[in-house]
């Protein structure tokens, strides 16, 4: 197994440890920031994706791998530069006004990065003016919701009535997610598309950006 191979195995398997241990060993040996990430980190995580969609794996596992990836990123994101992380691949991303529910929406935020995203995640209960600072303040093609009560699903279509009041609608496409969310009330309130789990976010995004 290579190197870069026994990297991908390690964020496959959630271990933390010793992510850490070889992505530091990398980084000490000159190897390219850009090869460690796309050929040991996020090869691990392509790994994860194809099992948890059929099913060999589940949430706790996925977070574990997502985690430990996000241990390896923490040790080389200081040393990218700006042309390899796009600012145009800014997503920003936020549980809405009157809901903490922020476990599914942690998860989509960790598989958004392993996928090379600039995640700006404003927490939990965001006002629908807070996305809309967030959106002129990083220029973002891409807002994430989630909500996880049938109650405060109705603060995604404040917050899109809100995007459209200022205008921003034509500069971004809106992802709506969580438990009581389905593509019907995603089209309901006018967002661009529903995701049912992290993998599936990572996809469309991916999709909507290229
Ligand atoms: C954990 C939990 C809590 C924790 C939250 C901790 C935390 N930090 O998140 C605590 C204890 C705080 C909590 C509180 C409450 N909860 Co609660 N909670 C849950 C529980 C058990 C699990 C939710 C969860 O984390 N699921 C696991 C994650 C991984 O799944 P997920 O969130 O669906 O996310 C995935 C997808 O939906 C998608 N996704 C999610 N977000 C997004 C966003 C985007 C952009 C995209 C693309 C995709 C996407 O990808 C994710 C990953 O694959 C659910 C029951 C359930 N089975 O859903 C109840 C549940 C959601 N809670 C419920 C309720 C009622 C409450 C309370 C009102 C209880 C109370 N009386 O105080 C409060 C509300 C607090 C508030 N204002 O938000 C109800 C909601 C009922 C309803 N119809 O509205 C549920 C369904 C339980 C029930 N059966 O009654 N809760």
């Amino acid at each position: 197994m290579s190197d870069f191979a026994k990297l991908a195995e390690a964020v496959f398997r959630g271990n933390a440890v010793s992510v850490k241990d070889l992505t530091q060993r990398f980084v000490d040996s000159g190897d390219d920031p850009m090869d460690i990430i796309s050929q040991g980190l996020l090869a691990g995580m392509d790994i994860v994706s194809p099992k948890f969609k059929a099913g060999e794996m589940f949430v706790p596992e996925v977070m574990m791998s997502a985690k430990a990836l996000s241990e390896g990123m923490k040790i080389v994101k200081p040393l990218i530069t700006d042309k390899d992380l796009s600012v145009a691949k800014t997503i920003i991303i936020g549980t809405v006004a009157g809901d903490l529910h922020d476990i599914g929406k942690n998860l989509v935020v960790m598989i958004l990065e392993s996928g090379g995203f600039n995640v700006v995640d404003l927490g939990v209960d965001v006002a629908p003016a807070k996305f809309v600072a967030a959106i002129k303040e990083h220029d973002a093609k891409i807002v994430g919701m989630s909500a996880l009560l049938t109650t405060t699903m109705l603060n995604m279509k404040e917050t899109i009535d809100l995007i459209n009041e200022e205008g921003l609608r034509d500069q971004v496409k809106i992802l709506v997610g969580g438990a009581p969310v389905n593509k019907s009330f995603a089209d309901q309130i006018g967002a661009d598309g529903y995701c049912a789990d992290a993998m599936a976010a990572k996809e469309m995004a991916t999709k909507l950006f290229s």
